[in-house]
């Protein structure tokens, strides 16, 4: 990997990484290969959506490894043949569907890095991406949720002179090209990556005014898979249910659709997370595995026992992206009969996991300990002086699949990484006797809402940008099933027109973001409580957001 972009691992740490195995030389490109090679006929992807192309009676399509590895290679050719060559990056903002696989393994034979944007961004996020990876393509459905993604794409192509390319997955492409018009004879590849190499480019939950890129290489990300793989217990006969939205590290990795195409195993795509979608995949399907942030596995554990569905064939449940109550924990083998299994991981790189046969206190209380024998934890002060063992602090991390620093961005890595090369998860966490992690609560000023993270900061300059908001606060305030929800605390102009809550909410939205940054309450004070020092104090405006009489998170 090239260390213009973004800091890579010293050689001495490349050089043990490999020599204790976990960086084996794969990439994305060659492991699809390899399984298509295999075994040609086994199912890899399933889409119950039918969105267009070959589907069976019932609407479902279904390629196999064999197909799947032939797709990517002629999407691969038309690419090419459309300029797009290795490094370019492409933002891929696509649902649950089939066409996000041939996507991706096409880009990744080439070299080309996928940047994982999420269905729910809009104008302004997708411009940043855009803008700022200099991307040279966008891939995009014609319409999904309610939303015409064309109508966005032709504001960003407007907008973004890299941009070259508008593909449409799914549906009518208007204006632009059909991603089915694309594939091409394959020829030979002319730049293939080296397994060092950049694979794409994943959003960080950030804490900052804009999200942050992390450049994640095949060898270090394959490593997490196999790691996954193994201690989920996937093998070739698992059948892996996409529930989340399939760009996020989660879904993608722990161990996920990649973790499930690398073992040779079946990929099912819910295009829904509620039970009443995707229970009855279970059912037909024969899922065996899934992950579920906590607000998700709350509802399935509720609607389980009274399901007409048969869920026999789900062994095993992770939750993570978010805290899980020890309560809820609780509840979810006996209302679902599988496993319970807790993850803590950061698209930066590190994963916990509790272990399938950990005792089941162990898995209803802790998030779990890292994959690798390899994975440092430190565990610190504010004066990054390490604490004894059961204190609680900042959680640092480095290891074979963990980020040295983001992508293009110099001046935050100085702030996110210990000059050693320790990633400042910005969590607060403490380490049990038997070496498992319980998280704690948060330093990074970012809302974790049901696992979908909002950094205050973004959100806040977005609200000072109306013209009547002298000042703007963003908090968490507890909800009882996201976990979290947002609250924002607005000064007005002295003198401006008062405003309603209403109106701030619909400003934000107005700005073309994520529809989950948009403030869930907004109050207005007078002025902010203050630290010693004359600093604002999200301390106290947290406590005051969790003491409301009305804080649906009271109990
Ligand atoms: C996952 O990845 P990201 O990048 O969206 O968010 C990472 C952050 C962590 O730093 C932590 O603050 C929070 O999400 N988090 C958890 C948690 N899992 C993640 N906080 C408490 N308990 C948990 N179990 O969220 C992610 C990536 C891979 C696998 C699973 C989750």
């Amino acid at each position: 990997m090239s260390g213009v972009d973004a800091p890579t691992w010293p050689e001495e740490f490349a050089a043990r990484y490999r020599a204790a195995g976990y960086w084996r030389g794969e990439t994305f490109g060659g492991l699809l290969r390899d399984r298509a090679a295999e075994h040609p006929d086994r199912i890899a992807i399933v889409d119950p959506g039918g969105a267009s192309g070959t589907a069976d009676a019932s609407g479902v399509r279904r390629w196999t490894y064999g197909q799947l590895d032939r797709r990517a290679d002629r999407l691969a050719a038309g690419f090419l043949a459309r300029g797009i060559t290795k490094g370019d990056r492409v933002v891929v903002q696509l649902p649950n569907i089939a066409e996000f696989f041939e996507t991706i393994f096409a880009l990744f034979r080439i070299g080309a890095l996928p940047v994982f944007a999420l269905p729910a961004h809009r104008e302004t996020e997708i411009r940043y991406f855009c803008e700022f990876t200099e991307a040279a393509a966008y891939v995009i459905p014609a319409e999904h949720g309610g939303f015409d993604y064309r109508d966005l794409a032709a504001k960003v192509l407007a907008e973004v002179p890299t941009l070259r390319h508008v593909f449409v997955a799914d549906g009518d492409p208007g204006a632009f090209e059909a991603l089915s018009d694309v594939p091409a004879a394959p020829g030979p590849i002319p730049h293939p990556p080296a397994p060092s190499d950049l694979a794409f480019l994943q959003l960080s939950g950030g804490s900052t005014g804009v999200p942050k890129l992390i450049p994640r290489t095949h060898d270090d990300y394959i490593y997490s898979l196999r790691g996954s793989n193994e201690l989920c217990g996937v093998d070739a006969d698992s059948v892996y249910l996409v529930a989340l939205p399939a760009a996020h590290n989660f879904p993608l990795s722990s161990p996920g659709s990649l973790g499930a195409l690398h073992a040779g195993a079946r990929v099912v795509l819910c295009p829904q997370p509620g039970p009443e979608v995707a229970f009855p995949l279970i059912e037909s399907e024969g899922v065996t595995i899934t992950g579920l942030v906590p607000p998700l596995a709350l509802l399935w554990t509720e609607a389980a026992p009274s399901s007409a569905y048969d869920l026999s064939s789900l062994d095993v449940l992770l939750v993570g992206g978010a805290k899980f109550s020890e309560e809820a924990a609780r509840r979810v083998g006996p209302a679902l009969g599988c496993t319970l299994q807790q993850v803590f991981g950061m698209a930066e790189g590190l994963v916990n996991y509790t272990r399938l046969d950990d005792p089941d206190e162990t898995i209803v209380t802790t998030q779990g300990r890292p994959i690798s024998p390899d994975d440092e934890i430190r565990i610190v002060d504010d004066e990054d002086e390490e604490l004894p063992v059961g204190a609680t602090g900042h959680l640092l991390t480095r290891g074979p699949y963990t980020i040295r620093g983001y992508w293009r961005a110099p001046e935050h890595n100085a702030r996110s990484f210990t000059a050693d090369g320790f990633y400042r998860t910005g969590d607060v966490v403490r380490l049990t006797e038997t070496g498992h992690l319980v998280v704690e609560g948060r330093a990074k000023d970012q809302i974790n809402r049901g696992g979908e993270k909002i950094a205050a900061e973004e959100v806040e300059n977005h609200i000072l940008a109306h013209p009547s908001v002298h000042d703007a606060n963003v908090v968490a305030e507890p909800d009882p099933y996201l976990g979290e929800r947002t609250c924002a605390y607005v000064i007005l102009r002295a003198g401006a027109e008062p405003l309603k809550p209403v109106a701030v909410k619909r400003f934000v939205r107005e700005r073309g973001l994520a529809a989950y940054k948009v403030p869930d309450r907004v109050e207005f004070v007078e002025a902010f409580p203050q630290t010693g020092v004359g600093k604002i104090s999200k301390k106290d405006l947290r406590a005051a957001a969790s003491a409301r009489p009305d804080s649906p998170g009271r109990p």
